[in-house]
């Protein structure tokens, strides 16, 4: 067993334990939160906590429209959410990748041109509770169902704007964005420091943004505000929020959550882990409760939302009887790559009992979910055809 995965594990134990580097005073503050360290209220009916994340619930997704909205949106945090005032924060860019450090106030990134676009954030643990759930192998780590995963129209400059105006040099390999949140602390006392985690350079200029804008409002302060990344197409980890600072360097960059974390361990990964992880799987799910109830005899509308880290959603079908027959279903409004499409197909079903019901969906790349995930230590990118199960009930 690798050195990296023994510290990871007791990383993740801390995690589930609720978080850290909460002094008592913030234990205090924290009595009548919905969750600790996260400051949105986090209806039951809309959200499963896990704890200090929030994850979406796919059965209140029937009255969502492309976007999520940010009060319904997921939250992932290592720790807990800062609150961080916009009007004194500045970003910081240095490192070895720039003429010279630089920094931009809020007001300053603002006044620069900007983008929007539709992107999904996702974790990648999204999924993870399937690994043992339905291939019977379980795996570390906070145990998503689906929900870890939310669309949304981000207003922001692109990195590449600020990269060039940083005076960004020829020989600049990797951006590190850095949050402002409370360092990430082990129950054995290891200090990771605060959550980081490099990108190519490639991928900093070609479509990543400094977003301040979420669904037309300002940043709320658990998705980030006032600044954070948003990587299209990528494990949402590289969407660091609470942008703090940006390492520009002109050698590789290493960071806990690089080299020990969100990489492949296991006996189907090479022996000291795989390399880290960027593009998202391709993934469905149904906007049903999970062991739904429903009438025999009459018609359902089931729908469905299936989305690809590398590109759009070329194909989707659906089977009604666990696999047996496959049909393609009707994709449905906006088809965005890096974000998601929507999907709905009619079920009359007419016998009682359990039932499963799957989609399969394929991207544009020819990329389809498999039947089956390789497993993996920390349960990383579960894209494997799920399947949901439903009882139906005589009318
Ligand atoms: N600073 C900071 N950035 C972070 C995190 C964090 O804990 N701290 N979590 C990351 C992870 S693992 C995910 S999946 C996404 C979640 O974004 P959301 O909470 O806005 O849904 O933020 C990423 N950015
Ligand atoms: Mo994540």
């Amino acid at each position: 067993m690798p050195y990296e995965k023994t510290r990871h594990e007791t990383a993740y134990r801390r995690d589930r334990a609720g978080g850290n580097a909460m002094t008592t005073e913030d234990d205090d503050a924290r009595e009548g939160r919905p969750a600790p360290g996260i400051v949105k209220p986090l209806p039951p009916e809309l959200f499963t906590e896990h704890e200090t994340n929030a994850e979406m619930r796919w059965e209140a997704m029937g009255d969502v429209g492309f976007h999520v909205p940010n009060e319904r949106f997921f939250v992932r945090n290592h720790t807990r959410t800062p609150i961080v005032d916009a009007e004194t924060w500045q970003l910081r860019l240095h490192g070895s990748g720039l003429a010279a450090p630089r920094s931009f106030g809020y007001r300053e990134l603002l006044a620069l041109p900007s983008v929007t676009r539709d992107a999904a954030i996702e974790c990648a643990g999204n999924g993870r509770s399937l690994f043992a759930s339905q291939q019977h192998r379980r795996a570390e780590g906070t145990p998503w169902g689906l929900g870890g995963i939310g669309v949304a129209r981000w207003r922001g400059v692109p990195l590449a704007t600020v990269l060039e105006r940083s005076g960004l040099t020829p020989d600049a390999v990797d951006v590190m964005a850095r949050g402002l949140d409370p360092v990430y602390v082990t129950d054995d006392g290891v200090d990771y420091g605060r959550v980081r985690r490099p990108i190519p350079v490639a991928k900093a200029m070609h479509d990543v943004l400094l977003a301040y804008e979420m669904n037309g409002e300002p940043l709320p302060p658990d998705h980030g505000h006032p600044v954070r990344l948003v990587v299209p197409g990528w494990i949402g980890l590289a969407s660091i929020k609470w942008v703090g600072d940006i390492e520009v360097s002109a050698a590789p960059l290493f960071s806990p959550w690089n080299t020990e974390f969100y990489r492949m361990f296991g006996d189907a990964y090479p022996p000291g882990g795989g390399p880290p992880l960027t593009v998202q799987g391709v993934r469905s799910a149904f906007e049903l409760p999970w062991d739904a109830t429903l009438t025999a005899g009459r018609p359902h509308v089931l729908r469905g939302r299936s989305w690809s880290g590398g590109g759009r959603i070329a194909d989707v079908e659906v089977s009604l009887d666990g696999g047996a027959h496959w049909q393609r279903v009707a994709l449905r409004g906006p088809n965005t790559a890096a974000a998601w499409t929507r999907w709905q197909v009619v079920w009359r079903p007419e016998r009682t009992g359990p039932h499963l019901l799957l989609a399969r969906a394929t991207d544009e790349t020819g990329a389809v979910q498999p039947d089956r995930t390789p497993h993996n230590d920390f349960g990383y990118l579960f894209d494997a055809v799920v399947r949901h199960p439903v009882t139906v009930v005589d009318g």
